[in-house]
Formats: structure tokens, sequence, C-alpha cells
């Protein structure tokens, strides 16, 4: 090292640089800084807009067909909550049970409010409530093709510690119809798969009540499972207001207003029987289900906007 010095030192006095030299190499020296500078400032913008770019797509392409989209914590979630105006809930004081409900009743009364509703009327002409059961899913996912596109839907499997749909379709026939000694189940899924959707979609339609112009989400959701479980008490994160019908079993709902709400809305106990459809804004009423003794409860439902 001592050495390198003492040869550049005698370099420096054979070649000594002229002051214009000096200045010249300085200025080169803070242009060269300045461009890398701005490159470096080009390519973290580049970098933060295809970041964003992708946040994007995956939350369109992927999280907007999944029931919680934003997958936080839930304690952070419910932190991080916008708080609710309670007019949505401060002038309610039953959950109707209601038939022949016009689509502009629903939609001035229903739709939008958050006024939860049950129609008990809408399934009429649906082949479900006669075909779909356990086994049927079994039969039909079982003959699907693309089987990782089905497993890689939405599944909540609550307290039954299943992986997918693929694995909650493998009970034994004692378990699915809760013999003695066998465990409860309940579990749920989205159908997020083209071919089995057309396939289930033979077999129920859009209720009549809903408005003329508005769409049900294309995924939608199964519930199925035994008396004695349920969905915990939860709020959801998803963009629209559900419909949930009833096609076999029957299950009590318990809906509570947010907690900033307390004192000025009161909570509701339902039963929803086979049959009927349940309406909610699911985002806005903190919910949790039992399903009641007798038939495997089984409902099937979607946002609608
Ligand atoms: O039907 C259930 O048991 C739960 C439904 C639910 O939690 C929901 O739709 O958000």
């Amino acid at each position: 090292m001592q050495q390198a010095r003492t040869q550049f030192e005698q370099l420096l006095s054979k070649h000594k640089p002229t002051p214009q030299l000096l200045q010249r190499l300085q200025c080169n020296s803070s242009k060269a800084t300045q461009h890398t500078a701005k490159l470096l400032k080009w390519l973290k913008l580049a970098l933060a807009g295809s970041l964003l770019l992708f946040v994007l797509n995956y939350y369109y392409t992927e999280l907007q067909e999944q029931r919680c989209a934003l997958k936080l914590p839930r304690p952070l979630r419910y932190a991080l909550r916008p708080p609710e105006r309670c007019d949505f809930c401060a002038n309610i004081k039953t959950v109707p049970r209601l038939r022949d409900l016009s689509a502009a009743k629903f939609e001035a009364e229903y739709a939008y409010s958050g006024a939860p509703v049950i129609v008990s009327d809408a399934m009429k002409n649906w082949t479900a409530t006669t075909l779909f059961n356990y086994w049927y899913f079994r039969d039909v996912y079982g003959k699907a093709k693309r089987k990782q596109r089905i497993r890689d839907c939405q599944f909540l499997p609550y307290t039954t510690g299943f992986r997918d749909i693929y694995e909650a379709l493998q009970m034994s026939a004692a378990r699915v119809e809760l013999q003695p000694e066998q465990q409860p189940w309940y579990f749920g899924w989205s159908n997020c798969h083209a071919e089995t959707a057309e396939e289930f979609r033979r077999h129920y339609g859009k209720p009549y009540f809903l408005p003329a112009g508005s769409e049900n989400n294309n995924v939608d959701w199964f519930f199925m499972g035994t008396a004695g479980l349920g969905a915990q008490m939860h709020v959801d994160n998803v963009r629209l207001p559900s419909w949930q019908a009833q096609l076999a079993g029957s299950k009590r709902w318990l809906l509570m207003p947010p907690p900033e709400c307390y004192f000025q809305c009161r909570s509701h106990e339902v039963i929803v029987q086979q049959g009927d459809i349940i309406v909610l804004d699911t985002n806005r009423w903190y919910h949790q289900t039992f399903v009641q003794p007798g038939a495997i409860s089984l409902t099937i439902g979607a946002e609608y906007d």
C-alpha cells in the first residue's frame, strides 16, 4: 500500500495536473453522479409501477373471487374497518319473512339499505333442492377435469381441519350422516371452477326478486354440514351484499350490529328454513350460524350488485 502511494505521488509530481484539468475532472465526476442518480430514480419508479400493476392484477384476477378479499389477520382487519353510520340498522325491529316480493319493493327497501330479509318462496323450479347433497358434490368433483383448479378455489374448513374440498369429500358415510360416536362437520367453499359451475347452475337461478339490472357475482358459495356447528361470529370484507338459499336443513343466524352501533341497533336471531332465502349485507352485520338438528344443512349463495 505504502509503495503504491509513493509511486502515485512521484507520478503526480512529474505530471502535475493543471487547475483547469482538476476542475474538468471534478465537473465530469459530478455529472456522472447526477446521471447515475437520475437513472436510479427512474429504475425505482419503474419498479414501483410494476409492483403496483402486479398487485392490482393479482387483486382483480384472484382475490375478487374470494369471500375474504384482504387476507389481513382478523384483529387487524377489524381494527382497520371504517366505522359504520348506524342508520342501516337503527330502525330494524325484526327480520321480516316475505313471499311474492316484487323486484321494485326489494330494490327500494332491502337490496342496498342493509335491512335483512327472508324470502320464503324463491326456490320454485330449482332442481338443486332435490339433487344437491354431499354425494352429488363428491360425484361431480370426482369426475371433473382440472382438479387442481378446484382445489385452488377458496375453502373454509371451520373446525374440521380439511385442507380443500377434495379432502372434505372423502368422509365415511357414517361421519357424513353423523352416526353415533362420529364427529360433526361443517365447511364452505366457492365454485371458482367454470366447468362444474356450469353444471351446478343448471339447477338453480338468480332469485326472482333481485332487480332486473342486478348481477350475481360469478362465484357462488356453498356451505354444508351437520347440527351443532356453523360459522363463528365475524363480519365480511367483500364488495357487495349477498343472498343465501337454504337448499336443505335449517340454520339459526345470529346477527349483531357493529360495536359502534350497539347503543342504536339491536341484535336479531332468525331461523332460516329449507326453502328460504336470506338476504344480508354481511359486510355490515356481524353474523354467526348454527346448523339446527335434523337434515344436513346445505346452502348456496352469491353476492349481487
Ligand atoms: O352460512 C354460513 O354458515 C356462513 C355464511 C357466512 O359467513 C357468509 O356468507 O359470510
